[in-house]
């Protein structure tokens, strides 16, 4: 089933956007509209560059990973095309699933041709023959589009051997669709899943850069992370760098939903702070008072309205004690029922672990009901909170991945800093 069209990109067609700037004005379905466009200009330049001086730029503009760990790519892509074992393999991440994230989507559906040139870039920097687009299975639109945006490139000499007539130069794309687990979203777990495998996450390290898909090299990158890749080639690394803050450089994809007036995917400079970002989509519906804004997603952390002056770079979230994650602002006012969210959130961790390590598998459920007691204001609920405390303390240092390792941010986010649970708090 096709999911509604939402009116997600408020702001297409403004000169400010980089990321976005194509979204609603280029024909999806086109790669002649797309060359019209700029389309391919930076996978020549990286021709004409060669692949260390596109690793070289990448270096230069400090650019991060998009989806949630903020890892230099610079760093990822040499560690992959300095590897010896052959062949090498990169994986597009493109299984969105952080519950409040919906910007791959909006990419994927609005300008996909510039996911495929930026992963032709990709394979040429780092020496891979192939390339995997593992998409989010109920993504049916983005899906369409990209496998389209594929056939239309491998028809025109821009994938399969000897690309824009660089002998040699041989790359091609294969769309692999997710079947709902969130966990395949885990780069390692996307492995698995693409071998043919349980979707389990495997202990890191090795990093995939050095043991990846099939045991080989890999690099791994989110549809954010290299759809930035074209525009530091043609504009420059350094000039990238100029826009955002001395640590988080260029612009971000923010997901803005709940009680906003104008929810949709905004992009900003990093550094913007809250308060602004909140201001694009029309601050909060109804004119009802903030509560709490939820930033990273259920990986990520709770923050309260004394915080909207945060600005939203890596550093200063850092510091907060939250993580931007994928991109995700969810918006909360003064009726939400956030022990009742809370619920709902401990309820997604534990139905998507896939069980292999007990921290996560074991440590999950018993979060889940320790905040059902609170949530029924079962004695003073001083023991709970402490269950909690360890419980969420264990999963942090043990689980094998990212999953368990933050399946109580959110949680004790909103217990510590919004005081959840303090007296009154209980929703019944
Ligand atoms: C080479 C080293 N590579 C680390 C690589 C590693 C991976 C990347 C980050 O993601 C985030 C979390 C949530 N040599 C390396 C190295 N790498 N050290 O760098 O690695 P890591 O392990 O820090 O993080 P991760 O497990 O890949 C965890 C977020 O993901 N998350 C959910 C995300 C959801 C979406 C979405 O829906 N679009 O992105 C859940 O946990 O925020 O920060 O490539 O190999 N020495
Ligand atoms: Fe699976 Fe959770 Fe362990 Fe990750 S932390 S491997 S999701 S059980």
């Amino acid at each position: 089933r096709e999911p509604p069209v939402r009116d997600s990109v408020p702001q297409a067609g403004d000169p400010q956007l980089r990321l976005l700037r194509r979204i609603g004005v280029v024909d999806p379905e086109s790669l002649d509209d797309y060359r019209a466009h700029g389309g391919y200009a930076a996978l020549r330049r990286a021709l004409d560059i060669g692949s260390a001086e596109v690793i070289r730029q990448l270096t230069e503009a400090r650019l991060t990973g998009r989806g949630g760990a903020a890892f230099p790519t610079g760093r990822k892509w040499e560690a992959t095309a300095g590897q010896p074992a052959r062949p090498h393999y990169l994986v597009c991440n493109a299984d969105e699933s952080e519950p409040g994230t919906f910007k791959d989507r909006v990419v994927m559906e609005g300008d996909p041709f510039a996911v495929i040139e930026a992963m032709t870039i990709a394979g040429f920097a780092t020496g891979c023959a192939r390339g995997y687009l593992y998409i989010r299975g109920e993504y049916p639109r983005a899906t369409r589009r990209l496998r389209n945006a594929i056939a239309q490139a491998r028809e025109r000499g821009l994938l399969g051997r000897g690309i824009l007539g660089r002998d040699g130069f041989d790359f091609d794309i294969e769309l692999r669709r997710g079947a709902g687990a969130y966990i395949c979203g885990e780069e390692t777990a996307i492995f698995n899943s693409i071998e043919g495998y349980r979707g389990e996450p495997r202990s890191k390290p090795p990093f995939p850069v050095e043991r990846g898909l099939f045991g080989k090299p890999t690099v791994v990158n989110n549809v954010e992370t290299l759809i930035n890749v074209p525009l530091i080639l043609t504009g420059g690394g350094a000039e990238y760098a100029r826009t955002g803050t001395e640590q988080s450089t260029g612009t971000r994809l923010f997901c803005l939903s709940g009680s906003v007036r104008r929810p949709g995917v905004y992009e900003v400079a990093f550094g913007t702070t809250l308060r602004e970002l909140l201001d694009l989509a029309g601050g909060v519906r109804d004119g009802r008072r903030l509560r709490a804004v939820l930033l990273g997603g259920a990986a990520g952390g709770f923050v309260g309205p004394d915080r909207l002056d945060l600005p939203l770079s890596l550093e200063a979230v850092r510091e907060a004690g939250t993580t931007l994650g994928s991109g995700v602002v969810l918006v909360f006012d003064d009726t939400a029922d956030l022990p009742a969210l809370l619920l709902r959130i401990a309820a997604f961790f534990r139905d998507e672990s896939c069980g292999q390590c007990v921290p996560c598998r074991v440590g999950t459920v018993r979060q889940e009901e320790a905040l059902q007691r609170l949530a029924r204001g079962r004695g003073d609920g001083a023991d709970d909170l402490a269950l909690l405390r360890e419980v969420g303390q264990v999963m942090r240092d043990s689980s094998i991945c990212g999953l368990g390792q933050t399946a109580w941010n959110a949680v004790e986010s909103a217990v510590e800093q919004l005081g959840a649970f303090a007296a009154g708090g209980s929703h019944e």
